[in-house]
């Protein structure tokens, strides 16, 4: 353990110590959450009420990020507008106008959804350190309409994983290694390692993170939150570094159903500059209400199944135990649990769909910028950059990715590409995920997060995951070939809801029934690596 992390442990079991419940704190005199745990709601009464302001709110949260991010190196950058923005969102406030929920709440992004202000978005490299994009994507345009704060940049997975064969989830070449706060150096999951981290020990109150295949829901199961991946096409991808455009989507990082609600809410919704939103199938102001839809009794009567034949028999014991209590769990809550076994259990997906569309859509990205500064235009441009930038580790942290991608010799408009795409429609569709749930009259798969990701990344089917529970406080380290550790005391794990095509809906009321019983985030171990600055440090000041 580094010098660092040492000090901080110390400093946030003295915390515990004089919080004395680990989990809160005061305003001016005022019992208030910790900012590690807090929510939307919470927030929102604190400003209303006038506890607190934005601009408070943002210094705490900046404060935070610096107490820790040297060591967890969760956050590339820091929004050097956010205390003017919060200042502007404040006097709205006083003045008697709020735009939702969001209003005045500082929320970090992934580094690879552009914002057109001062902040880089770099997917983690030095090759677009310095770019420059025409427009806000539109995830910053929705999240600014909603109100919130944009108040930095997460760290991730190079290229959201899409570089090399021997990497580390979390790390970039931007950004270093982030690890998880559960355990020291803990491996965060990845690719929205940092987004995961920062929401999990509050460094903001939620963040975004993108998903092509696992990397919401993994980082999520990292650090105990609840993580959305959204229905390919109901959240736009404009401006957002891709790796493909089949699977892409963007979806919210939270520690509690209601809160990731509200933010996907806020981020849902057709754009004419993605023509995947097109296949949502209602008008924007019909799209469902999320938050209403949160209802402690949506799992009775719920068809819940399991797709027996393809759970992994190597999966960890710890987690399938978990996993068949929450079954049980389900069915006291009045759902109906069945087999749904999938007619292809291993759909053999190959590189082929994510290699072609990367060398097609980073070159249709790279061609977005108003500014350029290595006049990069394709993924041969980027690969010869990095191999040749000091700055990039290679070969350490190799291009096998990219290398494979180039081979191929096409990209997505091949007719090879497509005949590749349609097996995996078939994989993911009729044979996989969605026939089982047709065949059954499911309302949602459930599986455990480590072995959810590819059943619905390859058609683009939603996902929920939430926290199903933790490794024991006596469990031995298991470390990765970069020494990151995967398995050991209180490291967190979820359980995943998946669903049919567009059924966020119902997939996030049967989330929310589980939360309410089980309250594992609540219940479990916190974090070990915690800021221990609050609100009450930065109010009056
Ligand atoms: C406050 O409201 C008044 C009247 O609607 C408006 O003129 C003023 O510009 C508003 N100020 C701010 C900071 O929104
Ligand atoms: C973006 O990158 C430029 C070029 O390195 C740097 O000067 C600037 O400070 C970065 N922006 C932020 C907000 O860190
Ligand atoms: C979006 O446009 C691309 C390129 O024109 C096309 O290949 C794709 O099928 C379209 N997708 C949808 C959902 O319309
Ligand atoms: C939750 O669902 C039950 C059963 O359908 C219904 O009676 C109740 O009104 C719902 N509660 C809320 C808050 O919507
Ligand atoms: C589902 O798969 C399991 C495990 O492979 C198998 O034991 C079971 O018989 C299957 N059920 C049906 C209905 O095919
Ligand atoms: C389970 O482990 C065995 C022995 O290591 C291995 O041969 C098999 O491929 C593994 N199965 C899966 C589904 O990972
Ligand atoms: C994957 O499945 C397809 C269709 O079933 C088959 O043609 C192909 O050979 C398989 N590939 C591998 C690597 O097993
Ligand atoms: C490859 O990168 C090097 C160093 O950045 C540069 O000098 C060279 O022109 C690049 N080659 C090509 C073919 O772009
Ligand atoms: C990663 O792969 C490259 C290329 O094979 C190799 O040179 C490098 O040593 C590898 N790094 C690690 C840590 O395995
Ligand atoms: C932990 O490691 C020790 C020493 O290698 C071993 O004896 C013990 O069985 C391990 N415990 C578990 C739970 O794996
Ligand atoms: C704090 O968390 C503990 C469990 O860690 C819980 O029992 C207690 O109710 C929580 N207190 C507050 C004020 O939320
Ligand atoms: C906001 C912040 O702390 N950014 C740091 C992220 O990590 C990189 C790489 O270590 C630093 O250079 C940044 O200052």
């Amino acid at each position: 353990m580094t010098r660092l992390a040492r000090l901080l442990i110390a400093a946030s079991a003295a915390w515990l110590g004089f919080a004395g419940i680990g989990n809160c704190s005061t305003v001016k005199g005022v019992p208030f959450p910790s900012l590690t745990e807090v929510t939307i709601d919470d927030l929102e009464e604190g400003l209303s009420r006038g506890l607190f302001t934005s601009v408070d709110l943002v210094r705490a949260y900046l404060a935070r990020i610096e107490q820790v991010n040297p060591l967890l190196r969760a956050v590339n950058e820091v929004n050097p507008d956010a205390l003017d923005i919060a200042a502007e969102l404040d006097a709205m406030r006083a003045n008697g106008t709020t735009l939702g929920p969001l209003h005045g709440i500082p929320i970090l992004i992934k580094d690879n959804i552009a914002t057109a202000d001062k902040m880089n978005n770099t997917a983690g490299s030095f090759a677009l350190v310095g770019a420059k994009v025409p427009h806000d994507s539109t995830m910053a345009v929705k999240l600014r309409e909603a109100g919130a704060i944009i108040l930095g940049k997460a760290n991730l997975s190079q290229w959201a994983n899409y570089r090399s064969s021997n990497s580390s989830s979390g790390w970039s070449a931007y950004g270093g290694q982030a690890t998880g706060a559960y355990y020291p150096n803990e491996d965060p999951g990845g690719s929205s390692s940092g987004s995961g981290v920062a929401a999990s020990i509050g460094l903001c109150l939620a963040t975004l993170g993108t998903e092509t295949s696992g990397s919401i829901i993994s980082p999520s199961q990292k650090g105990s939150l609840v993580g959305i991946k959204p229905t390919v096409g109901l959240t736009s991808r404009y401006l957002v570094i891709p790796i493909s455009s089949h699977q892409d989507t963007i979806g919210p990082m939270a520690r509690t159903v209601k809160d990731a609600a509200i933010i996907l809410q806020a981020i849902a919704g057709h754009d004419p500059r993605d023509n995947y939103t097109s296949t949502i199938p209602w008008e924007d102001s019909k799209i469902p209400d999320y938050v209403s839809a949160l209802n402690v009794s949506s799992l009775s009567g719920a068809r819940i199944g399991i797709p027996y034949n393809t759970l992994n028999p190597n999966a960890s014991t710890v987690e399938m135990t978990a996993f068949w209590s929450a079954i049980d769990t389900m069915k006291s809550a009045g759902a109906t649990v069945v087999g749904a076994n999938f007619t292809v259990p291993s759909p053999n997906t190959t590189s082929i769909v994510l290699g072609a569309d990367f060398v097609s859509d980073l070159a249709v990205y790279l061609d977005s910028l108003s500014h350029n500064p290595y006049n990069l235009h394709t993924l041969e441009d980027i690969r010869n950059f990095t191999q040749n930038s000091s700055l990039e580790f290679f070969p350490d942290r190799d291009t096998a990715r990219w290398d494979g991608a180039l081979e191929l010799g096409y990209n997505n408009s091949d007719i090879r590409f497509w005949e590749e795409y349609q097996r995996n429609l078939y994989w993911g569709g009729e044979g996989g995920l969605l026939g089982a749930i047709e065949r059954n009259d499911l309302d949602a798969v459930v599986l455990p997060t480590s072995q959810a990701a590819a059943k619905a990344a390859i058609q683009g089917a939603p996902i929920v995951t939430l926290p199903l529970g933790y490794y024991p406080a006596t469990w031995n380290v298991t470390r990765n070939a970069r020494g990151l550790v995967q398995q050991g005391p209180n490291i967190p794990f979820g359980i995943s809801f998946l669903g049919g095509m567009f059924e966020e809906e119902k997939l996030l009321a049967l989330a929310y029934a589980f939360e309410q019983r089980t309250l594992v985030r609540k219940k479990g171990p916190r974090p070990v690596i915690v800021p221990n600055l609050e609100l009450g440090d930065f109010v009056g000041f």
